[in-house]
């Protein structure tokens, strides 16, 4: 008798978008497979849980009918790349979207191992002629991130990413992106050496060769300067501060054999996802549909289980852990509205809900401190009151929790920020301001639910009293409270 193991599988899917047959197959594969739960990731992707051994190879068979993969969506390499997720904000959205599959292609490990162990067991390549210039022998240090954000929107948090790409668009025509590295957000508990950074710009690519360059030598850089000593210590932030950033990016010009141009001007205006209908330059439809911390509910997923089988739109996965139902045909439109109203989808939610983000934690995370995405939406309801006394009910405040100090729903550029120390305590972190620009601090140790609460409704009464002109929640608290 062997153990009973149970895993976790997550799809690695550049730029969160599959199709309606690929919807369909995901649903059937959790359905028949694991908890049944499907699980919107801060990273634009899904994950199933509660697979055992025995279901794991016929599942990673099954995605990979739907032509789905789990390739690199975790361990020492680049994981998924994300992008801006509204295909409405701008016209060459697809153009831009595009780049998340390409750096992701280019940066996949070379190793044909998965497709032997769990596809057809057939060994494809022997392993001396598995060669791959980028990852050798060795991997990266650590696990490597790479987001691409469109202004206006920051909903990829960009600068948390250890590349962070900014797509600089002139009259509707992509010019280029500012390249900003050593982004990362994971702190630990006692170790005064960890800390989390927003990434820094170090200059501008305008063309795609020089910015695909450039991302491939910035992860042989990391591969050969990264810390492989203490993995605590390891990621990119690490690396760039070690060598100082100009240092990094001599280092990388080197590489290259070019030099950056200097960074071009732009402008986050929002990171929250567009709820509700919004319509493209060319008449389509998008619905973003509200999934609590990406916990998608058995109602929700019925829905969306009817809607793909009329494939008459795609399904995006925002970082905010949402779901959009895109490219729908104005005639269609109709359709889902019906299911819309069958089902019950739309909710009365309100703002700060919409702007909360939790991690998985317990009871499936092996590094949980305390409860996230069980917990946060019952935090909510407490707080809720709170504003409505404060006539702040309307007021998008972001809110974000994790089980521990790793940041998984990226807490530390959130505007009320809980990280969990234990159970049913956590550090209370304010001042990061609502586009994500600016990280936030510790303001309290350990607080339990009831100091929340307190603390809430003091910081939010002294926000109306004291706030300035369109001063937001985030703005205030680090100029008045942090200041302190
Ligand atoms: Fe994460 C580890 C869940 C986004 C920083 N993360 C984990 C593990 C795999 C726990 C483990 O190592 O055993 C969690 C699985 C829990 C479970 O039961 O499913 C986990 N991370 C998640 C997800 C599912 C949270 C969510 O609720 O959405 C996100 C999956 C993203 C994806 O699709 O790839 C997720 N993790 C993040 C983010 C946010 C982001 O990338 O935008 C961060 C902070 C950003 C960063 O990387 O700095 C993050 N996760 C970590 C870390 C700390 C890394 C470090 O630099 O030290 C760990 C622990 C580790 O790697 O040792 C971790
Ligand atoms: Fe687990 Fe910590 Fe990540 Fe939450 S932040 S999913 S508790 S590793």
């Amino acid at each position: 008798l062997d153990k009973l193991y149970s895993f976790m599988i997550r799809l690695r899917i550049p730029g969160g978008v599959i199709n309606a047959d690929q919807w369909l197959a995901t649903h059937e594969i959790s359905e028949q497979y694991g908890t049944g739960t499907l699980k919107i990731t801060t990273r634009q992707t899904v994950q199933l849980h509660g697979l055992l051994k025995h279901q794991l190879r016929p599942t990673i068979q099954a995605f990979n009918t739907a032509k789905l993969d789990s390739i690199a969506a975790c361990g020492d390499v680049n994981r998924n790349v994300i992008v801006s997720s509204h295909p409405q904000i701008s016209p060459i959205h697809k153009q831009i979207y595009e780049y998340a599959d390409k750096i992701s292609t280019l940066l996949l490990p070379k190793t044909q191992s998965y497709y032997e162990v769990f596809i057809d067991g057939e060994k494809i390549y022997e392993r001396s002629s598995e060669a791959d210039p980028l990852y050798e022998d060795r991997y990266l240090p650590r696990k490597f991130k790479i987001g691409i954000a469109i202004p206006p929107s920051n909903d990829v948090d960009v600068f948390t990413n250890d590349i962070g790409l900014i797509a600089i668009i002139e009259n509707d025509e992509l010019k280029g992106f500012n390249i900003a590295i050593g982004g990362g957000l994971a702190t630990t508990h006692g170790n005064p050496n960890t800390y989390s950074r927003l990434a820094t710009i170090i200059g501008f690519t305008d063309t795609e060769e020089k910015t695909l360059k450039a991302v491939y030598e910035i992860l042989t850089v990391q591969r050969d300067f990264g810390n492989r000593v203490d993995r605590k210590l390891s990621r990119l932030k690490y690396t760039v501060d070690k060598l100082t950033v100009e240092g990094f990016k001599k280092e990388l010009e080197s590489r290259i054999g070019f030099e950056f141009e200097p960074e071009r001007a732009y402008k986050f205006t929002e990171r929250s996802d567009r709820f509700g209908w919004e319509q493209n330059h060319q008449g389509k439809w998008f619905y973003t549909l509200f999934v609590e911390h990406g916990v998608v509910q058995p109602y929700q997923k019925q829905f969306l289980y009817e809607l793909a089988q009329l494939k008459i739109n795609n399904f995006i996965f925002s970082g905010n852990q949402n779901l959009i139902l895109g490219e729908i045909e104005d005639k269609n439109k109709v359709k889902v509205e019906a299911l819309l109203v069958e089902h019950d989808i739309e909710k009365q939610v309100s703002a700060l809900r919409k702007n909360s983000m939790a991690c998985v934690a317990l009871p499936t995370c092996p590094l949980a401190l305390a409860e996230a995405q069980r917990y946060l939406p019952e935090l909510v309801t407490k707080i809720e009151p709170l504003l409505e006394k404060h006539s702040l009910t309307n007021d998008e405040i972001t809110i974000r929790m994790t089980g521990c100090p790793n940041g998984c729903g990226r807490p530390y550029v959130a505007e009320l920020g809980f990280v969990g120390t234990g159970p049913e305590q956590y550090n209370f972190m304010l001042g990061g301001d609502r586009f994500g620009e600016r990280l936030n601090k510790i303001y309290k140790e350990k607080q339990t639910e009831a100091q929340i609460l307190e603390e809430v409704d003091v910081l939010l009464g002294r926000y109306v009293e004291e706030r300035l002109d369109s001063e937001t929640f985030g703005d205030y608290t680090y100029r008045v409270i942090l200041e302190k």
